[in-house]
Order: structure tokens, then C-alpha cells, then sequence
């Protein structure tokens, strides 16, 4: 695969390989950086083909009818739901296992997880209101608050000593909370006083190899975010 510019409709499909893993993508996508992450972490062998969301190709349409990214290709098996493509990697390349051993520490996860849905809407609340709103900032603060309260309980990571699945499953927005502040001086999604503990659980994730080979800066973020609020956002933004 030479080209990560975006696929759009009129493409045609890139010859698959046998056995040959591939993640349909969109390089700005949170949610396809979760696999990346884990695709990262277990250093997994794989091809990208990046996908132009506003101009999907039938062939796209047909391994995911919901038309999201990401999705998982190998031979006759597709996947689809990061969460779902992510929990598939950790059970079948299990070096470096990402989910805990325990179910019950699992389970305890997964309610973490749960959680963080409401994370994940207010910061986009914040976005769209440049943080102006502080009714959404406040409600974005009362959602980050149970995630400072379990890191300062757990250590480094979520997974203690080592980075676990929940790590990498809320990373992607967090990397993004500078955004806000590059658009809007003067306003913090994430003040270090308030978030002493998720501050430095940033400064941590920032270093680990996975995080690195996946993220952008706080510009790239910010001048891809412009090109999607004017609706035109660009997919291939420095390629
Ligand atoms: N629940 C999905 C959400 C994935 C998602 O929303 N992906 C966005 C890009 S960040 C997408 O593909 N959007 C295309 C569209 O909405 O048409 C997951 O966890 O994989």
C-alpha cells in the first residue's frame, strides 16, 4: 500500500493480500487511533487504506453498512466498532495483553469505560462552543472527575504500573484537549490544578511508542478541526 490520501468513491478497491491485515482508517479519526493503538502496542503487522468520509466508496459501504471507521479486513473475516476490532486484536495476537488477566478488573474497566461516553460528548459540546459555554465546561469537568479520581488510585496508568486497554480506549481525546485553547486562549479543558493526576497520566502516555507512532500535534489537530467545522474537512491535511 503506497498511499495514505483518502479513498473516495470513484476509487477503486486496493488489491487485498492474502493474510495480509488491514484497517480502513480516516487519520484523524479517535476512534480508529483506538486500534491503531493496539495495532501500535502489539506491533502487529498491517496495511492502512484511508477512507474519504464524505465521499465513501461502495466497496467501503459494503464491509461496514453503518459506514464508520474503523473496520478490520483479513482474508474472509471484517470487523467493524473499535472497541469490538480492539478486543479481537488483544484475544488473537495475545502478546503484550492489554485487557486484565481478572474479570472482574475487566468489568471494573468497562464501567470506567462506560463512563466515558459522557467525556467524549462534552468535550465535543466544548468544541462546537469554543468553551464559551460554561454550563458544557463545567459538565465536561464533572465527567473527567471520575477518571482523575482512579488514576490517582491506580497509578501511572489505568493499568497500574503498565498501560492497559482503558488506557488506550480514552487516549484519543485527550490528546485533543489542547484544541480548545490554541482557538480560544485562556480556556483549559483539562487545568493541571483541577487535574493534577490525569496531567501527569498525559505527560506518561505522551512517551509510550504506541501513543507516539499514532498522534498529532495540537496545530494538526486544530487545522484539522477548521477544515471539518467549515465542513470541508481535510482527510489528506499534510500528506
Ligand atoms: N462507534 C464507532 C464510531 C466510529 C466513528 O464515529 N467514526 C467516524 C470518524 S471519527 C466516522 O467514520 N464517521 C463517518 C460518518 O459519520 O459518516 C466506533 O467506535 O468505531
Amino acid at each position: 500500500m503506497s498511499t495514505l490520501k483518502s479513498h473516495s468513491k470513484d476509487s477503486k478497491l486496493p488489491a487485498l493480500t492474502p493474510g495480509k491485515l488491514r484497517l480502513y482508517s480516516m487519520r484523524f479519526c479517535p476512534f480508529a487511533q483506538r486500534t491503531r493503538l493496539v495495532l501500535a502496542h502489539k506491533k502487529i503487522e498491517f496495511e492502512t487504506v484511508n477512507v474519504d468520509l464524505k465521499s465513501k466508496p461502495d466497496w467501503f459501504l459494503d464491509r461496514n453498512p453503518l459506514g464508520l471507521v474503523p473496520v478490520l479486513e483479513q482474508d474472509d473475516k471484517v470487523l467493524y466498532e473499535s472497541v469490538i476490532t480492539c478486543d479481537y486484536l488483544d484475544d488473537v495476537y495475545p502478546d503484550n495483553k492489554l485487557n486484565p488477566s481478572d474479570p472482574y478488573q475487566q468489568a471494573r474497566d468497562r464501567i470506567l469505560f462506560e463512563l466515558y461516553g459522557k467525556v467524549v460528548t462534552n468535550y465535543y459540546g466544548t468544541l462546537r462552543s469554543q468553551g464559551k459555554d460554561k454550563e458544557v465546561l463545567e459538565n465536561l469537568w464533572k465527567s473527567m472527575e471520575p477518571f482523575e479520581k482512579a488514576i490517582k488510585e491506580r497509578g501511572t496508568y489505568f493499568g497500574g504500573d503498565k498501560p492497559t486497554m482503558i488506557d488506550y480506549f480514552i487516549w484519543p481525546w485527550f490528546e485533543r484537549m489542547g484544541v480548545v485553547s490554541v482557538m480560544m486562549p485562556g480556556v483549559d479543558l483539562m487545568p493541571a490544578e483541577k487535574f493534577p493526576n490525569l496531567t501527569a497520566w498525559v505527560e506518561v502516555m505522551k512517551s509510550l511508542p504506541a501513543v507516539k507512532e499514532t498522534m498529532f500535534d495540537t496545530p494538526t489537530h486544530v487545522s484539522f478541526y477548521k477544515s471539518y467545522a467549515a465542513g470541508k474537512p481535510n482527510y489528506d491535511l499534510g500528506l
